[in-house]
């Protein structure tokens, strides 16, 4: 069975993906860096402030940039867990997902409780871009799915609120995926820790921010996260949460998980991934 960790998260691979402020502003560095430990402080340094920079400079709420339909990956790449063994999880998938229900709960006016049908009914926002990884690669899909403001503007955002926290269904252990191998019984998960993610208010709202059903014009397949994965345009791929049954909102993480605000944060990552 392969089992892979992200890659260690590396300076190098960041610079080099993409677009954003943090990489503009770095630019032509990458290759030196490790033979320049004061080149290394300074990357440090640019590093911790690329929350506040992109906000400065390109602006947080500043668009990623979209594709058009040529440029779209043949098949689109899948990472992380695939298959979710969670034996809830794998009867609601039996059934299409027809009994799942996305629960929007913590800080909000009026709790939620969605179908897939209910997403669907709401304005539908398409787009083309670019998922980055950071293990270092990237790959163009078309997403469908409803802009995430939509369902906080439904529920009522309480003003105490501060982050939007994602609960998915795949469990995992020290980085490796649960996945489901064909031939295990339905009910054989192996327990582990769920994934989960959180985001702040600038991107929670950003127009590039969406609650994804579809991609490239189909269902969201299982392997990208059915029925419905984050999309952001601003952050690497471990933001984007796949497998999502509970939108949570809070104050602060400190309660949840490790209390960083990711699986991945929790094991070292950083919390916000600006590209
Ligand atoms: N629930 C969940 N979400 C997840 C992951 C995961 O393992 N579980 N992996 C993350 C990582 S590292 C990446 S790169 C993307 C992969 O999305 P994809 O499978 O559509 O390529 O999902 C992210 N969201
Ligand atoms: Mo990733």
């Amino acid at each position: 069975m392969l089992k892979r960790k992200l890659a260690p998260l590396s300076r190098r691979g960041l610079l080099r993906l993409g677009a954003g402020a943090g990489s503009l502003l770095l630019a032509g560095c990458d290759d030196s860096i490790s033979e320049n430990p004061r080149l290394l402080d300074f990357v440090g340094k640019a590093e911790k402030l690329t929350y506040g920079a992109q906000r400065l400079i390109l602006g947080r709420d500043a668009l990623a940039p979209e594709y058009s339909e040529s440029d779209i990956a043949a098949e689109f790449r899948a990472n992380g867990s695939t298959s979710p063994s969670d034996a809830a999880y794998r009867a609601l998938a039996k059934n299409n997902f027809a009994d799942w229900r996305l629960e929007v709960g913590g800080l909000v006016g009026t709790p939620l409780k969605l179908s897939l049908a209910d997403l669907r009914s709401l304005p539908a926002s398409t787009q083309i871009t670019r998922h980055d990884c950071v293990e270092g690669w990237s790959c163009i899909g078309k997403w469908t799915g409803a802009p995430l403001s939509e369902v906080l503007n439904r529920a009522g955002v309480l003003p105490r609120a501060k982050f939007v926290v994602f609960h998915c269904a795949d469990l995992l252990t020290d980085g490796d995926p649960d996945d489901f191998e064909p031939g295990q019984s339905d009910s054989t998960d192996s327990g582990g820790v769920a994934y989960y993610e959180s985001i702040d208010f600038v991107d929670a709202y950003h127009p590039q921010t969406l609650l994804a059903y579809g991609l490239n014009d189909q269902p969201l397949p299982v392997a990208n996260g059915a029925p419905l994965r984050l999309r952001l345009g601003r952050q690497l791929g471990y933001k984007m949460a796949k497998y999502i049954m509970r939108i949570e909102l809070v104050a602060s993480f400190a309660q949840i998980g490790g209390g960083k605000g990711g699986y991945w944060e929790d094991l070292g990552y950083e919390w916000y991934a600006g590209i």
